[in-house]
């Protein structure tokens, strides 16, 4: 992408409004607008991101064997009559009325939309284990929407559903999230510790937060060190689900409203960590709580009729865009991981219609094109210290500094972004420094 080309609308005075980094420089690098109260217009550089980790979270949803599908956003009221969460949820709920007078939701979850389609179709144990997921948008009217789109009004989560015959499977159905959760986040360049959570309005009886640890995270949490830098997991068989929950579920973590202040007196003084953490991922274990109001049942092998049992598992997705700046930013802007970056690196030329610099901006734009590392071109004719305060706001992994004076010696700059490391090499060397830097990054 050329920058005279693209959409990015800087801003030069952080808003007022923004208190925590991430907001701030979302705002100011042109990645949302804010639309009304927690609610956001993504802009290209913003979407980008999104689309990145969307992307991360449903190729990790497809490998634990999750199906994707998508449910609309607007619900019929019924379904939440059914299992008495219509009353039951208060004004987060956005309600609405279509010209019938027929009572309307904005879906702030699914549970009870996809139990009532998983019924309709499913009526054998033979027809189980099941798994389905989406990424669509939620609203919930929150009272206090703030820090941007991590508290938003109206976010993308992805939310699964598992649906299995009794509670061992459907046990391990939770493993198995607990599990792609871990190699979710670590791919997103995070360090997220599962900690032992309240179930609030989904319900249920087990469940976990995934938090990544943050000063300006909402979350009081509480945990054993050793936790937050055990690397994800990788590739995990059935057999070891049960063993990898167990061992990151030994040591102490639980959040604020599971806090034992007893328990957590015997973790060792110097590893008792409590912090603020900023919640990125979510779920539970409910059995029958929607599938037995529903009458959600399936005949079992016995030819006995039994309730399904089911648990869900939400990651924030929008809510991660500004989790990710929390975790990695500095004094100039963000510091994108590998993984999510909007652009693979970013080209100045620091004299915009100088022949020598033009030609070797062209010639690395399209070797680094080619390579599939979706390069920035900033061939936009400002000053040099403009130039680089913006390629630092936006965060990209690499950024290239081509100008007559290093041409001339037969050099370009490589400087990567968040060591603040500043390399010179010939052209040639720059394109296949940057490739080999991009390999294995999935
Ligand atoms: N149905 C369950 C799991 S699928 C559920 O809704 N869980 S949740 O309420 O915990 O939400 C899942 C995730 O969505 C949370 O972990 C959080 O990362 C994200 N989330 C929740 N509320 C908001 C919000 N107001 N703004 C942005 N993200 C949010």
């Amino acid at each position: 992408m050329r920058l005279s080309r693209y959409f990015l609308p800087l801003l030069k005075e952080t808003p007022s409004d923004a208190t925590i980094a991430s907001h701030r420089y979302m705002l100011r690098a042109g990645m949302v607008k804010q639309d009304s109260a927690g609610i956001y217009i993504w802009l290209p550089l913003g979407f980008k991101v999104l689309k990145k980790i969307e992307q991360i979270v449903r190729e990790e949803q497809d490998k634990a064997g999750a199906i994707e599908m998508l449910m609309p956003t607007i619900q019929s009221a019924n379904h939440w009559k059914e299992t008495g969460r219509y009353d039951a949820y208060g004004p987060e709920m956005l309600r609405i009325k279509d010209r019938g007078d027929r009572e309307l939701l904005y879906g702030p979850t699914n549970e009870d939309m996809i139990t009532d389609m998983f019924r309709t179709y499913v009526r054998s144990y033979k027809d189980l284990p099941q798994c389905l997921y989406h990424i669509q948008w939620k609203f919930r009217d929150e009272r206090r929407p703030r820090f941007g789109v991590m508290r938003g009004r109206e976010f993308l989560m992805k939310d699964a559903y598992s649906f299995d015959i009794d509670a061992e499977a459907a046990r391990q159905a939770y493993y198995r999230q607990f599990v792609a959760y871990l190699n979710t986040f670590g791919r997103l360049g995070l360090k997220a510790v599962p900690m032992r959570a309240d179930t609030g309005p989904i319900g249920g009886d087990l469940s976990h937060e995934f938090l990544i640890l943050a000063e300006t995270g909402e979350s009081e949490v509480f945990c054993h060190r050793d936790l937050v830098d055990m690397p994800a997991p990788g590739a995990v068989g059935d057999s070891d689900l049960l063993s990898v929950f167990e061992e990151r579920t030994a040591l102490y973590a639980a959040t604020d409203e599971m806090h034992d202040a007893d328990e957590f007196a015997k973790v060792p003084a110097d590893k008792q960590l409590s912090a603020r953490g900023i919640e990125v991922g979510h779920i539970f274990y409910f059995g029958d709580k929607y599938s037995a109001p529903m009458n959600a049942q399936v005949q079992g092998p016995d030819g006995k009729t039994t309730n399904i049992h089911m648990g869900s598992y939400g990651v924030g997705v929008s809510r991660l865009v500004g989790g990710i700046i929390e975790a990695s930013h500095d004094d100039n802007g963000i510091v994108w991981p590998k993984s999510v970056t909007p652009f693979g690196a970013g080209i100045i030329n620091l004299k915009v219609g100088d022949e020598a610099a033009d030609a070797a901006c062209e010639d690395l734009y399209g070797k680094l094109s080619a390579a599939g590392i979706d390069p920035l071109y900033d061939d936009k004719n400002d000053r040099g210290g403009q130039k680089f305060a913006r390629m630092d706001l936006i965060g990209l992994p690499y950024q290239l500094v081509i100008g007559p004076r290093g041409l001339k010696e037969g050099v370009v700059e490589v400087k990567t972004r968040a060591t603040g490391e500043k390399q010179n090499m010939t052209p040639e060397a720059a394109v296949n420094f940057i490739i080999s830097e991009y390999e294995g990054v999935a």
